[in-house]
């Protein structure tokens, strides 16, 4: 039998496990990757809820980095919460010096800001280094509207600006983009957007949408969704291939996801999970 492809998540810990590094993992997992985590923080925090993060020494990170860049042959990376300017520039230099050894490595930048919860998850000094380091190394960036708007320094785009903000965050930073439209206010679906490089008709745009599914109250959804199309991209996909089937996994994490009743919780006695493993079981 063949070895798996090789994914690293670049992340912080999430320790309820729906979000993060934990999200990712099963996520490489349930694609048939082999999972590596670099981890950049570790974050206290239940769906909604975040407690606390601490994020990890610089010199820990690199050490993390070049020690797995040594030990395995990587098919693909993802960064997610990379939480402080100086992470940031560390992540940027293992990257940059891995492009110039592998230049066809898959790079998916999720450029993870805000939690659900509405926690910062990154320093705000770190947005520059976004602009001008990291994303220019992305093969593909997932941004949701409202990091798309920081990054851009434009405001929220709405249903109507999906396009052009799409095709101003390609041409910027150099890479191919999925805009999230999730939050779409009043919309009944959800609807991304995946932007090419270099492509100027509409008709190369590749638009994704699903029925919103209701009632899931969670978090984790961006890892998620991010980490399935780096998994794609890891066994070989096409950016477009990899973006529809991320979708589908997505969807249908969303659609079978967990539930907990809970005593004497605040949260109205429910606690809701991703399901990363909806189509794979054992
Ligand atoms: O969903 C964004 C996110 C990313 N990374 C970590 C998180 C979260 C959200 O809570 O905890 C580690």
């Amino acid at each position: 039998m063949a070895p798996p492809p090789v994914c690293l998540t670049i992340a912080g810990s999430d320790c309820s496990s729906g979000a993060g590094a934990q999200a990712d993992l099963k996520t490489f997992s349930a694609f048939g990757s082999y999972g590596l985590t670099a981890i950049t923080a570790v974050v206290s925090e239940i769906p909604g809820l975040v407690t606390a993060w601490e994020s990890v020494s610089p010199a820990l990170l690199t050490s993390q980095l070049d020690t797995l860049k040594g030990g395995f042959p990587l098919s693909a990376i993802k960064t997610g919460m990379l939480a402080t300017p100086e992470l940031v520039a560390r992540v940027c230099q293992f990257l940059e010096e891995l492009r110039a050894q592998f230049p066809l490595l898959p790079v998916v930048v999720d450029p993870v800001m805000i939690a659900s919860s509405g926690d910062r998850l990154l320093v705000e000094e770190a947005v520059s280094l976004y602009r001008e380091r990291l994303l220019p190394l992305a093969t593909v960036a997932t941004p949701n509207l409202a990091e798309a708007a920081a990054l851009l320094e434009c405001p929220l785009p709405g249903r109507d600006e999906l396009v052009s903000a799409a095709r101003t965050f390609s041409r910027k930073f150099h890479c191919a983009v999925i805009l999230k439209g999730g939050h779409l206010p009043q919309s009944e679906d959800a609807t991304d957007l995946l932007h090419l490089p270099g492509e100027e008709e509409l008709d190369d745009l590749v638009w994704a949408s699903h029925p919103r599914i209701p009632g899931v109250d969670t978090h984790g959804t961006g890892c998620t969704f991010a980490a399935a199309l780096t998994a794609g991209l890891g066994r070989g996909s096409s950016v477009e291939d990899a973006f529809l089937a991320a979708k589908r996994y997505l969807t249908g994490a969303l659609e079978h996801s967990h539930r907990w009743q809970i005593p004497d919780s605040s949260g109205g006695g429910t606690i809701v999970a991703l399901n990363h493993f909806h189509s794979r079981l054992v």
